[in-house]
Order: structure tokens, then sequence, then C-alpha cells
């Protein structure tokens, strides 16, 4: 391991990940992939070594051309700007970037439910009760003639939340907010207008000699998460039920071992829209498929998930995934998949390589999204079934093409009961009036929701696992989505039969509901759902989100996304966990001169201090930073174990029952 004092935190190298790993598979495909000389992020993290020290402390300004200028607590860039201000200015541009992709996505399926509308796409709109659901809270139901009207205007309203120019608060804020947080950002002044808007406020805001009040800016940034999440978020998912239905709990087997022979063609969906792999979906059993497969001397086309198209696919059709974002490489590296196809974001320029020892072919569908080395058929919503099974039959060509005698398939393979959702939760423990009195008296401690991508920083799923098998045996209910619930499924924590390592109360009120105690909902988007489930047990509780044993953990920060994710439910109030310092100076105790050995001075900055200590006052919850999974654990159950207190609620005993 490498230690980077200034973090106070390690970084593992390849080898570490190697021993390491919880995840079985993975020290089998790395040493394949070394001794077929292949390259992956592993070897180029390493080559990496040692990072910039300015760029994991967001004091790197390079936000005109004056500098780059490097700033610290004495020293200033050259157009005066301080500390705080280039490190939430740094922050603000990720968090606007974030809420950019996330609302690339929404804006791809909201485009595709008004192509169907309009009759330039074949299909049908399979999630009526989403669009009566959202027509009633945006007031418009009783204008509407015909079940078709009122789905176009609920769409249209939320286009204009994604990209309106008008200078109105966002819809869906006012229509689903809950009312003391609405009140909360009012007074704070923090109720943004549509996504697109504050993006762009954001980028224009710190430009160079623009906002140069830190806090200023901080409150932009509040601002824009909660742009990111009604805009963005809850139009990516909303969008996504509206096309094609919600999802229902499903049992499936899920990991490289489902990739074992089974004479198919192999096919893997990744990214994040779902327009495309319904498409395909639907695509593999056409007649011409079937039979082009047969040809080739296959037997048929099998369809797997990579990342969040992964997990669109797994909870509506029980589609078998494979990995989240960093095992990209290590999927290809099987050898077993003929071709990846791809839509939007998450998908890495390194895996072009892997897949050219294989002769897997990647296949781009979208022009914001190309790959150099990569066959592109552009994806067309007017032409899905005609584009589907141009990709499908390049896939079948390189089946037919390719050296199947270099697989290497881990033995790897777990059961998952996936595709729940707020209320198919809610159900299952038998409404909200029980789920809160499970709550109250102990027998569920408090629910984390683990959500969001992994980091080369941390060794390969080890946060999640740890983090999440910790939670767990402290009696803490868990929802989980993206790149964390592939890790989650991996270490077997999604499988129904689950029950070792579980406090028993909450593995008794599990088996009685019939879920696994770590309940997956979905792609990244679709934390909605886990917020949803969160405003309801506060209604029926009567409380503010921040008064109950809730919380967000981020154990592996990667990406953008996930820093916006992160501030929009600090926002809602709820605690907040990252498992690994993000671009804000940590700060550090350092010993006072001439002072003795218990002698220290904190070190600390704006920025660390309102994430730890001034976030509380405004939006009632902080962040805390913590890289040691096993004491992660601790503050979280701590955070629950005190709110439990001040609410005088049932105290439980520590640890297993
Ligand atoms: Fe991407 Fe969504 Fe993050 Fe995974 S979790 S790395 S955003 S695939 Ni959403």
């Amino acid at each position: 391991m490498r230690y980077y004092k200034h973090l106070r935190a390690d970084m593992p190298t390849k080898d570490d990940v190697r021993r390491l790993t919880p995840n079985p598979a993975i020290p089998e495909v790395i040493d394949y992939l070394a001794d077929q000389g292949v390259e992956t992020y592993l070897d180029r993290f390493d080559a990496l070594q040692p990072l910039c020290r300015f760029g994991l402390d967001g004091t790197c300004c390079r936000r005109c051309l004056w500098g780059p200028c490097i700033v610290t607590k004495t020293k200033r860039g050259v157009c005066g700007a301080d500390l705080p201000l280039v490190v939430i200015s740094n922050h603000l541009r990720m968090v606007a970037s974030g809420c950019a992709a996330h609302g690339q996505h929404a804006r791809n399926r909201l485009e595709t439910i008004l192509a169907i509308l309009d009759g330039r796409m074949e299909g049908e709109l399979r999630g009526r009760e989403r669009v009566w659901w959202l027509a009633e809270r945006y007031g418009i139901s009783r204008e509407a003639k015909s079940w078709e009207e009122l789905a176009r205007k609920v769409v249209e309203t939320m286009l204009l939340d994604l990209g309106s120019i008008e200078r109105k608060p966002l819809r869906a804020l006012l229509a689903l907010a809950p009312a003391e947080r609405l009140e909360t950002w009012r007074k704070l002044d923090i109720i943004p207008t549509s996504a697109f808007s504050e993006v762009c406020e954001a980028l224009a805001r710190t430009s160079l000699g623009a906002d140069s009040d830190w806090r200023n800016v901080l409150k932009h940034e509040l601002r824009v998460a909660l742009a990111f999440f009604y805009g963005c978020v809850i139009g990516a998912s909303f969008a996504s039920e509206i096309l094609y239905g919600s999802s229902h709990p499903i049992d499936v087997e899920v990991g490289f071992g489902t990739l074992a022979d089974t004479g198919a063609v192999k096919v893997a969906v990744h990214g994040h829209s779902p327009v495309m792999a319904e498409a395909l979906a639907e695509a593999v059993d056409s007649e011409r498929i079937v039979e082009a497969a047969r040809q080739a001397g296959a037997d048929g086309v099998s369809l797997y998930g990579i990342c969040c198209t992964g997990h669109e696919l797994l909870g509506r059709y029980g589609i078998p995934t494979l990995t989240g974002i960093l095992g990209q490489e290590f999927a290809i590296g099987t050898g077993a998949l003929d071709a990846v196809v791809v839509d939007l974001q998450c998908i890495i320029p390194g895996i072009v390589n892997v897949a050219n020892g294989f002769g897997t072919r990647i296949i781009t569908t979208s022009d914001s999204n190309r790959l150099p080395g990569a066959l592109h058929i552009p994806f067309k919503p007017e032409r899905s079934r005609e584009v589907s099974e141009t990709i499908l039959l390049a896939a079948i060509e390189a089946f037919r093409e390719r050296d199947h005698s270099r697989q290497r398939i881990p033995d790897s393979h777990q059961k998952v009961r996936a595709g729940f959702d707020g209320d198919s939760i809610l159900a299952a423990f038998g409404g909200r009036q029980r789920m809160l009195e499970l709550l109250r008296d102990g027998r569920i401690v408090g629910i984390a929701t683990m959500v969001s991508c992994n980091t080369p920083k941390v060794i390969y799923e080890a946060n999640n696992v740890i983090i999440a098998r910790e939670l767990l045996r402290r009696g803490v209910l868990i929802t989980t989505t993206g790149c964390a619930a592939h890790a989650l499924f991996n270490a077997g924590l999604a499988d129904p039969e689950m029950g070792s390592g579980v406090k028993d109360s909450l593995r008794a009120v599990c088996k009685e509901a019939g879920v696994p105690p770590v309940l997956p909902v979905g792609a990244c988007v679709d934390n909605t759902k886990t917020m949803l489930l969160f405003k309801g047990l506060a209604e029926e509780a009567g409380l503010p989100l921040t008064k109950l044993p809730f919380f967000y953990i981020g154990a592996e920060p990667g990406n953008e996304k996930a820093l916006g994710m992160a501030m929009s439910f600090l926002a809602h109030g709820i605690p907040v966990l990252t498992g690994y310092p993000i671009p804000i100076p940590v700060p550090t105790l350092e010993p006072r001169e001439g002072g003795g050995i218990d002698d220290y001075v904190s070190n600390s900055n704006e920025i660390a201090d309102f994430f730890a200590e001034g976030a509380l006052e405004i939006v009632g919850a902080r962040i805390y930073v913590e890289s040691r999974p096993t004491w992660a654990a601790g503050l979280v159950e701590a955070n629950m174990r005190e709110k439990r207190r001040s609410l005088g609620w049932s105290q439980v005993p520590q640890g297993s029952d």
C-alpha cells in the first residue's frame, strides 16, 4: 500500500488489489491478463504514482489562462483567489459536470418518450401509473383529454425542469420535496430553476473574476445539487419507468461465472441508457437474429449487463450483470464476450485495448460517447429494430471470427434478489407504519443507502463490501444502486438466503419480509427510490428527514456524478459518508512549535470545516470522510444511535445479538 500522509489514507498497488480484493473472481483475471500481456487500469494507476497532491486536494486552479495557480493557506493565485475560493469553485464545477451527465441521459429518455408519442418510434409506454402519479403532483391531471396527451404534458414539464431558461422554480422540486425542506431551501435562497440553466450559471460564476465569495459559490453548489436531483435524476429515473414500467423483485444469478460457455453469442450492454439496451433485449429473439446466430454455429444470443445499463435490464428482466465501472476491462479480459455495446458514460477508453486482445468487438452507439478503434453504429430511436439487428449481426460476426480458445472464466456467481423500489420495500415490510415500527423498536437500527462508483484508490470492491458487512452486523438495513451494488452482489450480500453475519433482529425481519438485507433499487439515477422511501417514512413519523436514522454512503467516490448525488442527499438533511477523501484539503493535526507530545494545532480550512460542521447548521447534516471502512461503519452506526437516542427510540444492544 502507498500511504499519502496529507490524506491520511492508503492507495493500493496492483499487487495489493490482487491479494486483498474480496471479489474471488478478480485475482484469476488479473493473473490471466498479466500472462497475456494486456494492460488494465491497475497498471496505469501504478505507473502514475505518486499522484499530484494539489490535484488530490483541489488546490490547483485552472479556471483561466493566467495560471495554473497552486494555492495554499498562505499563497493566493495570480488573480487573488484564496484557498477556499479555489477549492469550492473546483468542487462546484465537478458537481455541475455530474449534473450535465445525468441530465444527458434524462434528456435521452424523455426524448424517446416523445418519439413514441409522436409515432416516430415504434413501441408503447408501459408505465402508466408513474404518469398518473406525476400528473397529479404537477397539478395537470384534469387538463388532459387523453392518456397520451397527459403523458406528453408530464414529459414536457420534466423537459422544462431539465432545460428551460425561464427563471421559474424547478417544478418537480416544488411538487415532490418534503415541506420542511422547501422551507429550509427557501430561507437559504437555493431553490433552483432548471438543471441546465444552473449548470451554465455555475460555469459563468466560476470564471475569471466572477463570484469570488466562497460562501456564495457554495450556496450555488447546493442549488445545483437540488437541480441535479429534481431535474436530472428524477427526470431519468421516472422516464425509465414511464417507458418500460416499474421493476419488480426478481431472482437472478450474476457475476463473471454466468459467462460460462453456453454456446451462445455473448453480448454485454454497458453505460447508462436503457433505450438501446431495451431494443437489443427485444431483438435477440427475432427470427433474423436467431437464424443468423444458428448459421454462425451459435446457440442464440445472450445478453449481459455492465454498470447502470446492466441494472436497468437486471431489475426488469433478470438479465445477469457482470460488474461495475472498475471491472469492465476484467469482464472483457475473461475472453468470453463477443461484443460490448456501449451507450453513454462510464465507458473507459482502456477497454478497446483489452477487447483487441480477445477479438471482442466494441460497438459505440451514441455520438456523445465515441471510442477510437470501436465500430460505430449510431442508435436511432426511429429505426430501433433495424439498428438493433445490425448491432447484433456485428456481434454474431465477431463470434464467427474470434478465437474462443482463449477464454478464462472464473467460476464465480452469486444469487441476487434485485428490482426493488420504495413501494415494494414498504410492501415487503408490511407498509409504512409497520416499517416505522421496526425502526422505532430497533429491529432495524437505521437505513443506509450505499451508492455510486468505485475508485482505484481503494482495494477493488473492498470499501463497499467491508462497510456493508459491518453495517449488517450492526443491524442497519441497506439499499443500493450503481457500482456499489455490483460490489455487494459479488459478495453475496443481496442474496435472499443471506443470513450469516447479519444482526439477528435484522435477519429475522428480512426473513419475514422475504427480502435480502441489502436491497438493490437499480441504477444510480434510481436513488430516487431510496429518497422516496426515506420521505415516506419521515412523513409517517411526522418528522423531518434530518431527525431520522438514515444515511447516504459513497464508499468509493469515483465520478463527478457521485459528488452531485452526495451533495443532493446532504441538502436533504441526510448525512453523507465518503469513503475516501474527495478533492478538499483534509484537515490535519500538526505539532505546535515547541509543544509537547499532546500539543497539536488543527490545520483545517474553511471548506473542510463547512462540510464537517457548517453544513449541519444550515441543512441539518454533515459529510464524514473516513477511508478506513470499519471505522466508517462505526461512524454511521454512532450517528444513527445518537438520532435514536434523541428521538427516544429504543436503544439496541451493540454488535450481533
Ligand atoms: Fe458510473 Fe452508473 Fe458511478 Fe458506476 S455508479 S461509476 S456513475 S456506472 Ni452510478
